[in-house]
This record gives structure tokens, C-alpha cells and sequence, in this order.
């Protein structure tokens, strides 16, 4: 498959797309690697994969990069990108180390707790965020003493195939992490309906998702979900409305809007909504939407051709305001705000593009209900001075990562995830390593 540049429509490469039978072989090696390495001490696991991060660190600005120019990534973005990838790895590099099992006191002999490896652990990335979401699934799970099929999306292959190279460099014993480019409905299904794959974390639409997820309840193969959001930015009269419309487009037009926790849903509270609307004007036009390698760019292009078509579907009539980007050959879409009803299709459907939608409200009670009126719930953004109001309205959004007079969603040591159907279970922080371990129970007796 011919991959491209989104900037630019130019070819990268010509990656081969891997088919059942290859996912078949590619489990059988995993499986023999998984003999020994979940045999190494955890000691030995952590240096290898901290020579992993090393290596990461090292060619950081070649994967910055391949990000940039496979996902349209802004230079600034991939950056981040690239030294996330690094922290990942040192942060579960130990994390072995520290993950001891219990010694519970009962009757009659000694009982202790192990926390064991899966086995082989298939990995389902889309193409928003190539690198950062395959060494999230791949950090905890191989630190945990599992082997990792990784099946990239169909677009954006390049940064974990130089992945896998780097581990092998680093040391890691073939067979450990595989990289196999493939179509979803073909190697990712495989990966999903292979006996021997022991658990499968997936990232991408939440339509797969559910079918992923029903597919794996038949052999009661554990799953972690990581969907679609619609996230709501809601901005109270009492908040610092020029810090919180300054910062709304980046909380939604980062990454073009592909980004599952935009911030794509502004609700604000109608005594401060036309003043709000006077700040936000300026700062989405101010939004620099261009070539991704000039270190100013903001924001990037779309993934795709049929990605843009899809975004362009969802903007009908004149918007309250377009931005502007650059035409000609590239996926460009411009920073749109719509000022739509709640029931709009714009209003209540991931889009997945740098489309946000603005609404009023009157009071607290009705800002969470709008929040929460929606299928996902996967981040959101609550501004306001009052600290009470800040500590009520998080409560009651009902979403996984919420952030108070702020948009940041995600550090490494915290855990990542949704409610509803955004998802199922979490990553990173410092419980991710139990999703890719089994807690097994022995008693010994003493009698
Ligand atoms: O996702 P898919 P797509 C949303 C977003 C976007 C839409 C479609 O709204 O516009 O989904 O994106 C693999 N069995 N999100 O089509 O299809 C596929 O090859 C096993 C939100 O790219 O879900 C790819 O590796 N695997 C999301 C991965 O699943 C299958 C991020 C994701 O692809 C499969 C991405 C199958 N039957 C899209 N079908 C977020 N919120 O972060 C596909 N795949």
C-alpha cells in the first residue's frame, strides 16, 4: 500500500499489507518468545527496555520526523510525540520491579498473590497518533512480561515499524515486539479472533471498538477499549474568559481535531456568551494552519482524502466562522466554529476535524446535563473561579479525564480512559500494568 504525505500527497513508501495467514505466523513466534521472556528477571526486562528509551531518545528528531510526514503532524507535536514515547518506556521499564504480589494472612498456611503475564498481547492503533498510542498499549505490556503483535493503522505504519527496529537494536530477543501493517478488517480481525492472543488493546472508532469487543467476549479475551469522544469545554460566567477562549481552539484544532479528547463542544454560560464569541473570533483566525516542518504551525492537515470528505460532510451552510488554511495539493480543512442546536448532527457526532461547536447555557444544572447528554465521555474542560463549582461540575460530568481552567488531558503517570462508550479500562498511570497481568491466588498449606 502506496503510504503518503498529507501536506503534500507525495508517496513515503510502499508498505505490504500483511494477510491472515501472516498474523497466524507472526502469533506462533510470539509465542515462543513469550516462553522466555517472561522467564527474564524483571531487573533484566527493565535494562533492556530502558536501553529501548535510550535508543527512542537518540533518533528522537528522525521519529519526529517519519510522524510528521506520515500523520501531518506539526514539527512542535512530534516532538512531544517522540520524547512521550521515551517516558513511556522508562516509566514501565521499573515498573516490574515494584509490582509485587501480597502475602495475605489466613488460617492454616501461607497465601500469596503473583501478578502473572497474559502471553501474546495484540495492539490496534489508529492513525491519529501513531507512535504515542502503539508505546502505551506496548510499555506496560511488555514490561509486564508479555509479547507484542502491533497491527498499525492501514495509513500510518512508518513510525512503529522504525519502532520495532530500534527494539530490536536495544536487544530485545526476536519475536518479543513484531510490527505487521494490514488491513483492519483482515490482520486486525485475525489478531482479534486468534485463540492465542491473549488480550487485545484497541484505539480507533468506538463502531469497530463494539464489534472488537463482542468478538472477544466469545473466547472471554480481555480487552481494553479506548474510543470516540465528544468532549465538552464548558466556560462559566466567573471564569477567565480571555485565558479560556485564547486557549479553546487548541484544545480542539491540535492534532486538526483528530484527536479523541477534543475539547469539541464549547457550552457557555449565556450572560458571558457574546463576549466569549468577541475572544474566540480573533484567536481561531489567529490559528496558523500550514506546512508542518515550519516550527510556527499550529495545526496541520487532515489524514486523508476520504477523511476530508468526511469532516466537509458535517459543516452545511455558512459557519459562524471559518479560518483559513492553505490550498492546492494536501488534506487541508480550515479551523471551523458552528454555532449549532443541541440535536445537529455536528453537535452530537464525533468529527474528528478541526469543527467545533459552540452552544448557551443558563446555569450549572443544565451545563451538565448538555455535557453529559451524549453517548461518550471520554475528557472535558471546566472553567471557572469558583473552586466549590470546579469540584461539583467534575464530579458530575460523567468522563474519564477531566482538567479544571486547563485542556490537558493526558501525562504519563496518570491514568488515560473513558466512561460510557468512549471505552474500557485505562492506560497509562501507574495501574496499566494490571491490565496486561492475570492476579493469581496460591495457598500453601502448613499443616
Ligand atoms: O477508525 P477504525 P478509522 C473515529 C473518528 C474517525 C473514525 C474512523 O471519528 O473519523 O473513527 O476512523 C483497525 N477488526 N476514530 O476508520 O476503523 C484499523 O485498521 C480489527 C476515533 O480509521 O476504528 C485501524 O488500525 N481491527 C479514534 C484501527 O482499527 C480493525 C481514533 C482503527 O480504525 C477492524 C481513530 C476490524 N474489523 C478513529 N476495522 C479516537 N477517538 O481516538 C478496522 N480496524
Amino acid at each position: 500500500m502506496k503510504i503518503v504525505n498529507p501536506a503534500t500527497e507525495d508517496v513515503l513508501a510502499d508498505v505490504e499489507l500483511r494477510d491472515a495467514a501472516e498474523v497466524d505466523r507472526a502469533v506462533e513466534r510470539a509465542r515462543k518468545a513469550y516462553a522466555t521472556w517472561r522467564e527474564v528477571a524483571p531487573g533484566d526486562r527493565a535494562r533492556l527496555l530502558r536501553r529501548f528509551a535510550d535508543l527512542v531518545d537518540a533518533h528522537g528528531e528522525e521519529l519526529a520526523g517519519l510522524e510528521l510526514a506520515n500523520a501531518g503532524h506539526t514539527v512542535a507535536n512530534a516532538r512531544w510525540e517522540a520524547g512521550n514515547v521515551r517516558d513511556v518506556l522508562h516509566f514501565y521499564a521499573g515498573a516490574p520491579e515494584r509490582d509485587h504480589g501480597k502475602q495475605i494472612p489466613v488460617p492454616g498456611g501461607v497465601n500469596l498473590t503473583f501478578q502473572e503475564p497474559m502471553g501474546v498481547v495484540g495492539i490496534i492503533v489508529p492513525w491519529n497518533f501513531p507512535m504515542v498510542i502503539t508505546t502505551w498499549g506496548m510499555a506496560p505490556a511488555l514490561a509486564a512480561g508479555n509479547t507484542v503483535i502491533v497491527k498499525p493503522a492501514e495509513w500510518t505504519p512508518l513510525t512503529a515499524l522504525r519502532l520495532a527496529e530500534l527494539a530490536l537494536a536495544a536487544g530485545l530477543p526476536e519475536g518479543v515486539l513484531q510490527v505487521l501493517p494490514g488491513a483492519g478488517e483482515v490482520a486486525g480481525a485475525r489478531l482479534v479472533e486468534h485463540p492465542d492472543v491473549a488480550k487485545i488493546v484497541f484505539t480507533g472508532s468506538t463502531e469497530v471498538g463494539k464489534e472488537i469487543a463482542a468478538k472477544a467476549a466469545r473466547q472471554v479475551k480481555r480487552v481494553t477499549l479506548e474510543l470516540g469522544g465528544k468532549s465538552a469545554n464548558i466556560v462559566f460566567a466567573d471564569a477567565d474568559l480571555d485565558k479560556a477562549a485564547r486557549t479553546a481552539p487548541y484544545a480542539v484544532f491540535d492534532n486538526a481535531g483528530q484527536d479523541c479528547c477534543a475539547r469539541s463542544r464549547i457550552l457557555v454560560q449565556s450572560s458571558v456568551y457574546d463576549e466569549f464569541m468577541s475572544l474566540l473570533a480573533p484567536a481561531v483566525q489567529g490559528v496558523k494552519v500550514g506546512d508542518p516542518r515550519d516550527e510556527s504551525t499550529e495545526m496541520g492537515p487532515l489524514i486523508s482524502a476520504e477523511h476530508l470528505d468526511r469532516v466537509r460532510g458535517f459543516v452545511e451552510g455558512t459557519p459562524w466562522l471559518r479560518g483559513s488554511c492553505p490550498q492546492g495539493k494536501g488534506f487541508w480543512f480550515p479551523p471551523t466554529v458552528l454555532t449549532p442546536e443541541l440535536t445537529d448532527r455536528a453537535f452530537t457526532e464525533e468529527i474528528f476535524g478541526p469543527v467545533v461547536s459552540v452552544v448557551r447555557f443558563e446555569d450549572e444544572a443544565q451545563a451538565v446535563r448538555i455535557a453529559n447528554d451524549t453517548p461518550y465521555g471520554l475528557s472535558g474542560s471546566i472553567w471557572t473561579r469558583d473552586v466549590g463549582r470546579a469540584l461539583r461540575v467534575a464530579r458530575a460530568v460523567e468522563s474519564g479525564a477531566l482538567s479544571v481552567n486547563s485542556h490537558s488531558s493526558v501525562r504519563y503517570w496518570t491514568p488515560f480512559g473513558g466512561f460510557k462508550q468512549s471505552g474500557l479500562g485505562r492506560e497509562l498511570g501507574p495501574d496499566a500494568l494490571a491490565a496486561f497481568t492475570e492476579t493469581k491466588n496460591v495457598f500453601i498449606s502448613s499443616e
